[in-house]
């Protein structure tokens, strides 16, 4: 899904997480790319348009300039804007007296008879009684392909002979429903290879007779910007409540998930995302951004700190960390709490943009060093742990004898905590601030 777009957007963000500050001509080459990659990857030349005009204010402000680090913040801006133009979170609409209609309408083949299944075994498992309606009486085999699809989720289908026309049918369907013995009514209108007033005719006929509650339209995603111009003109001519977009799983390119909303303003309620019954998904914009911008899961990592890490402990390491009083004892205190969390390399696949760079590693190799920084940590006295500046050059060669590294190592961390406490100081000064300021000793 969307492979292609993540691929070239990953390679941005990696450009910008290899500098340190980030400059406006550094930003402004980074989302010249972006623009390419989204327009490669067929999304509206508007949507692209206005979605980085949003994200350039915010990435040559403050906020970036001030942040901890730009490159991700950088990402979270970009991350933030794609799911504000991928609209909120829409449900289904349920409310109200049952039974309820949903009408499902779209182009020949865009995957309709398909979504109508799908949805029916969804509702059925959200307590609902649907009933599937073969309003398709067009197609020769529609009726059967719905029947079939019927006994396999073990739905009940209504049909007629397909003389009767389909709005009489949808009708006599949510008659049949209305003595309570199904809360849904799903229908599966037929569909055309082009948008023309026979079809628009027959679509205002069935919404006249059963007054539906939701109008969705079935849209492919592949078709890219077509989808989205079908999208638009079946919205002024019938109204629609929501999208679902299908065959998202062959979408490489993202262009009509990206595109539609904002053009049309329509929301897209589901994705379809495979051929199967179950393959259909309620549509979350923030899950659908960060599959897009292949940030592995945040949301995860997040928790996963949140809950091996102390909150009182990380409170008053951050305390201290503002102070500038933090010493070797808390940084191992830090380096504990991110162990326990699980093997670096898998937490740095979490991370967003860094997960490119984690598949790089050997598996291990991180989690190598961590154990030698332990033992260098450990070898020290408690008093070289509190205050570092006492470590001079015959307590450092103690210091690797007894952790089985060198004096190079140790100089090394020496150096690398240096650079930690000077960064606090600039956090301190204002100068800095935190992606993510509840997770101390992260670094991200
Ligand atoms: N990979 C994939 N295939 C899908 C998806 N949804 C539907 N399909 C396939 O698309 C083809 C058309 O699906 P239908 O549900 O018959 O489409 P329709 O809109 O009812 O078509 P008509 O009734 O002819 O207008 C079928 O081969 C489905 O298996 C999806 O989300 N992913
Ligand atoms: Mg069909």
């Amino acid at each position: 899904m969307f492979d292609t777009l993540t691929d070239k957007l990953n390679a941005v963000f990696k450009k910008l997480s290899g500098k340190g500050k980030l400059s406006e001509a550094d930003v402004d080459a980074a989302l010249r790319e972006v623009r390419l990659a989204l327009l490669e990857a067929d999304v509206n030349f508007k949507v692209v348009k206005d979605l980085l005009a949003r994200v350039r204010v915010r990435a040559v402000g403050e906020e970036v300039m001030r942040s901890l680090s730009p490159a991700q913040t950088v990402i979270k801006i970009v991350n933030d804007e794609l799911i504000a133009t991928l609209g909120e979170p829409a449900k289904i609409d349920l409310s109200g007296e049952p039974p309820h209609v949903v009408m499902l309408i779209g182009l020949q083949g865009a995957g309709k008879t398909t979504a109508a299944a799908k949805l029916a075994l969804q509702l059925r498992k959200h307590q609902q009684k649907p009933l599937l309606v073969a309003a398709d009486t067009r197609r020769p085999a529609a009726i059967q392909q719905l029947q079939t699809l019927g006994k396999q989720i073990d739905i009940p289908v209504h049909s007629e002979p397909n003389t009767v026309p389909p709005p009489t049918i949808c009708a006599n369907a949510v008659k049949r429903a209305s003595d309570g013995a199904y809360s849904v009514v799903l229908l599966d209108t037929a569909g055309r290879l082009h948008i023309d007033d026979d079809l628009m005719r027959e679509l205002e006929e069935v919404k006249q007779k059963t007054h539906p509650q939701e109008v969705l339209l079935v849209v492919d995603a592949m078709t890219g910007q077509e989808a989205v111009r079908v999208a638009d003109e079946f919205h002024k001519r019938v109204g629609l409540t929501g999208l679902i977009l299908t065959k998202v799983d062959g979408d490489a390119r993202g262009g009509a998930a990206l595109s539609v909303r904002s053009v049309t303003g329509v929301p897209i309620k589901y994705l379809g995302t495979g051929e199967k019954t179950d393959a259909l998904e309620p549509f979350f914009p923030d899950r659908l951004a960060s599959r897009i911008l292949g940030m592995g899961d945040v949301l995860t990592l997040i928790e996963k700190a949140q809950e091996t890490i102390n909150q009182e402990q990380a409170q008053k390491a951050a305390e201290k960390l503002l102070k500038a009083q933090f010493n070797f004892e808390d940084f191992l205190e830090q380096l504990q709490a991110i162990k326990k969390m699980g093997p670096l390399s898998q937490l740095l696949g979490m991370v967003p943009g860094l997960n490119q760079i984690s598949k790089e590693l050997p598996a291990d190799v991180t989690d190598q060093q961590m154990k030698r920084i332990e033992a260098i940590i450990n070898s020290m006295t408690r008093q070289e742990r509190q205050f570092p500046e006492v470590l001079n050059g015959s307590r450092r060669k103690r210091i690797a004898l007894g952790s089985g590294t060198s004096v190079q190592e140790v100089n090394q961390l020496m150096s690398q905590f240096k650079q930690m406490q000077r960064m606090m100081q600039q956090i301190k000064s204002g100068k800095t601030r935190g992606m993510f300021p509840g997770i101390p000793g992260l670094g991200i």
